[in-house]
């Protein structure tokens, strides 16, 4: 039997460290964005220990409130939500954070500093699979303030996905992983509970040029538009020269999709229908954060027309299509969405 073993340098390369000698690197650094990373990771591992016993403790289920966007809220989301929030509150380097559970901005306390970034996450992705115990995660943002002092405000959140200084993902899942960038690569870490420390897993991941997987609710097929009806065909099509036919993977949980395509490829799509034309995803809270991680992996993010990380947000919940993946997919969907390919 073989047993796959840690090599000696991944077994001391925490999340701490991978994230400090990443700082090193920027002589103007202040230290304040390491602090960030590390209350994320802390709110990551208290969230992770209710999701892990949801079952036990009267977790599951859902709080019978419907959220900003219209779903329904589980009593995990609520709890991720403000348990993100208190590890972030008091940090001092905040100066504003928004939530994909509420409506408007989410203030620093009074008594804490405010500071120069903003943090926007979606707490509890996917959550609508938590009773059936299949993966979650949260997904974060940071980004630097451009207003001067004081209380963040919109014009801090609004940013395009461009100006994202770091971005990042945590799966709760078999084990639990923590994702992030700050541009350069994007580095794995999976959580060691033995030790409670994230150990680097999977260093400067590369997502295949293209791939030979297609994540999308296909449910919803005769609400597409043609062309995205006539690209999924293609895939499906038998042509053994351009790798076809694709397998068909969703689990409905984006994390979980999107991270499967960073590490085998392929494409994952939510594209607009007649019901929602601009999809179901948030450009702000899922959308680019994501495509920010999938691009510093060699990959591309798009609407359907053009990039996600270039849109200008104009309201925080705003929605967005979404074709995430290999580099060569993400092209090939554009050019059936703009009817160049049939
Ligand atoms: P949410 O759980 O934060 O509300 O996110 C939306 C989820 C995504 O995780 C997932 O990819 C998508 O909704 C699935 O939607 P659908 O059920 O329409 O396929
Ligand atoms: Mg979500």
């Amino acid at each position: 039997m073989h047993i796959p073993q840690t090599s000696p340098a991944q077994k001391f390369m925490t999340l701490e460290r991978h994230i400090i000698e990443g700082e090193r690197s920027h002589p103007d650094a202040t230290g304040e964005f390491s602090a960030l990373l590390h209350g994320l990771s802390l709110a990551a591992k208290l969230v992770w220990r209710e999701v892990s016993k949801a079952g036990l403790v009267n977790m599951q289920g859902s709080t019978k409130r419907v959220n900003v966007t219209g779903d329904v809220v589980k009593k995990l989301d609520e709890f991720a939500d403000e348990t993100i929030y208190k590890a972030m509150d008091h940090v001092g380097h905040l100066c504003v954070m928004a939530s994909e559970e509420n409506e408007d901005l989410l203030q620093i306390p009074k008594q804490y500093p405010s500071g120069k970034y903003v943090l926007l996450y979606d707490p509890l992705d996917g959550s609508s699979n938590i009773d059936a115990n299949i993966t979650v995660g949260s997904i974060f943002s940071i980004f630097q303030r451009v207003t001067e002092s004081g209380n963040g405000t919109l014009e801090d959140v609004l940013q395009c996905g461009l100006k994202q200084i770091g971005a990042g993902y945590v799966l709760y899942s078999s084990s639990m992983m923590f994702i992030y960038s700050t541009g350069q690569g994007a580095h794995g870490f999976t959580l060691d509970p033995t030790v409670g420390e994230f150990l680097l897993s999977h260093e400067n991941i590369r997502i295949p040029k293209q791939g030979s997987i297609y994540s999308v609710n296909e449910g919803n097929f005769n609400r597409w538009d043609p062309n995205m009806q006539r690209y999924v065909q293609y895939l499906k099509e038998d042509d053994k020269e351009t790798g076809r036919p694709y397998s068909s993977r969703y689990i409905g949980s984006l994390v979980g999709d999107v991270h499967r395509t960073l590490l085998y490829g392929g494409i994952y799509c939510y594209p607009g229908d007649t019901k929602n034309p601009d999809g179901k995803l948030r450009l702000m809270y899922e959308n680019n954060p994501l495509a920010f991680i999938v691009e510093a992996a060699g990959g591309a993010a798009s609407n359907g027309k053009g990039r996600i990380l270039e849109i200008q947000p104009e309201t925080l919940h705003q929605r967005s299509p979404l074709f995430i993946g290999s580099a060569d997919d993400v092209r090939l969907a554009e050019e059936f969405l703009a009817g160049k390919r049939t």
